[in-house]
């Protein structure tokens, strides 16, 4: 089981803010942590060009110039969640106006996963409005995954908390990473959802890495948490062992009819912020500009590639809500001189 250790405890310089950093209970008390929240604070508190400037030196030293990978997300079973996760158009008990549809059929999704192919994405992920997919939901998704592995693109799928024969079989049929995000500072999280736990999301993400399956993993922001839970954040995502092979940092899109929806948006320079503390505590990781792209505009998602994001959700729709048209993104690179990554080879943190 794992523990919560307070930060005044892994540090001797003991903060002023009630912070923790979840880990696993067979973690030493003497093994040092690899990113103090403190010190993730600190680079989110440094002044604006110095920061950029650091993220951008180590965003160069462990990416090429300019690659962008283009992600395609497509809801393979949407709405209807049992879940009542604060930020979700698809949670059940909020009226979003969300359509519930069962889990497509193989050959839909192949026809998606073609057309995004073509489009240039290079990963296609399947997102499933589940709490936890059952032996035969797995079953189900295991041939949609085996089919878009077929057509030479990398695999990902977010279908909610996997027990291990899931993530073995998942692994078999070829899937490349599973999306599990933390989503926000473990002290926050309670206050966006209350019928799962932190933990629940780490032991998910263990089981994933435990079959062999890469792991995407990031949060929202602009869900009305403090900066220091911003930094909680951060900090939890890098001091996984190892770090996430992808990390999204999404920007809640405000929903009517879920309880964040009238959250006060994030303040674009502290979206930035968040990309280059990604970039600056993950430097190997695929550091994705994800949901909330339409609200940024095209010169603050440049502040955003500056930082060190190489990655991007690519074509017209998230789940359910809206994204830049691809036509927009293809002018975007282009304005800004971004090559789209081209290949569809696994990538390894170094
Ligand atoms: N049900 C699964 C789960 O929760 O893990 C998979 C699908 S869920 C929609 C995937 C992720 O989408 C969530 O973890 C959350 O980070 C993100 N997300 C959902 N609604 C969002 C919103 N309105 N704005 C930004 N990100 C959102
Ligand atoms: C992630 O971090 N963001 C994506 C993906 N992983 C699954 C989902 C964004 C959802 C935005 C709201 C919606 O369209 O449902
Ligand atoms: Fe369900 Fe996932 Fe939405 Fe939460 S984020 S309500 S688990 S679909």
């Amino acid at each position: 089981m794992d523990m919560p250790i307070a930060n005044d405890l892994l540090f001797a310089d003991a903060p002023s803010v009630p912070v923790t950093l979840h880990r696993p209970a067979r973690t030493p008390a003497a093994t040092p942590v690899r990113w103090p929240v403190e010190a993730v604070q600190a680079l989110l508190d440094k002044p604006f060009n110095e920061l950029l400037f650091e993220a951008q030196t180590v965003h160069r030293a462990h990416f090429p110039e300019g690659d962008i990978e283009l992600a395609t997300l497509l809801s393979v079973k949407t709405g209807g969640c049992p879940e009542n996760c604060g930020y979700c158009p698809q949670a059940a008990e909020y009226d979003t106006g969300v359509q519930a549809q069962k889990l497509m059929e193989v050959d839909e999704v192949v026809r998606a996963a073609q057309a995004a192919k073509d489009a240039g994405a290079t990963r296609f992920c399947m997102g499933a409005a589940w709490r936890a997919p059952k032996d035969r939901d797995v079953e189900k998704v295991a041939l949609l995954v085996e089919a878009v592995k077929g057509l030479g693109l990398q695999t990902c799928a977010t279908l909610g908390m996997l027990e291990p024969h899931h993530a073995t079989q998942l692994k078999a049929a070829g899937l490349d990473y599973y999306n599990h995000n933390l989503d926000t500072a473990p002290e926050y999280y309670d206050d966006v959802v209350s019928t799962r736990t932190y933990q629940d999301r780490l032991d998910t993400l263990a089981r994933v890495r435990a079959a062999g399956i890469s792991v995407c993993c990031g949060g929202i922001v602009g869900m009305g948490e403090a900066p220091v839970h911003r930094a909680g954040l951060i900090a939890q995502l890098a001091n996984l062992d190892p770090y996430p092979e992808s990390v999204p940092i999404n920007s809640l899109v405000r929903v009517p009819g879920t309880p964040l929806a009238d959250s006060e948006p994030i303040d674009p320079f502290d979206f930035v912020r968040m990309i280059a503390v990604a970039r600056i505590t993950m430097p190997s990781a695929r550091v994705r500009l994800s949901a909330g792209r339409q609200q940024l505009g095209e010169a603050v998602q440049a502040l955003c590639f500056m930082a060190g994001a190489n990655s991007i959700f690519y074509g017209d729709k998230l789940l359910v809500t809206g994204n830049p048209d691809v036509e927009a993104d293809v002018q975007l690179l282009r304005k800004l001189g971004l090559q789209a990554r081209r290949t569809s080879e696994p990538e390894r943190c170094a």
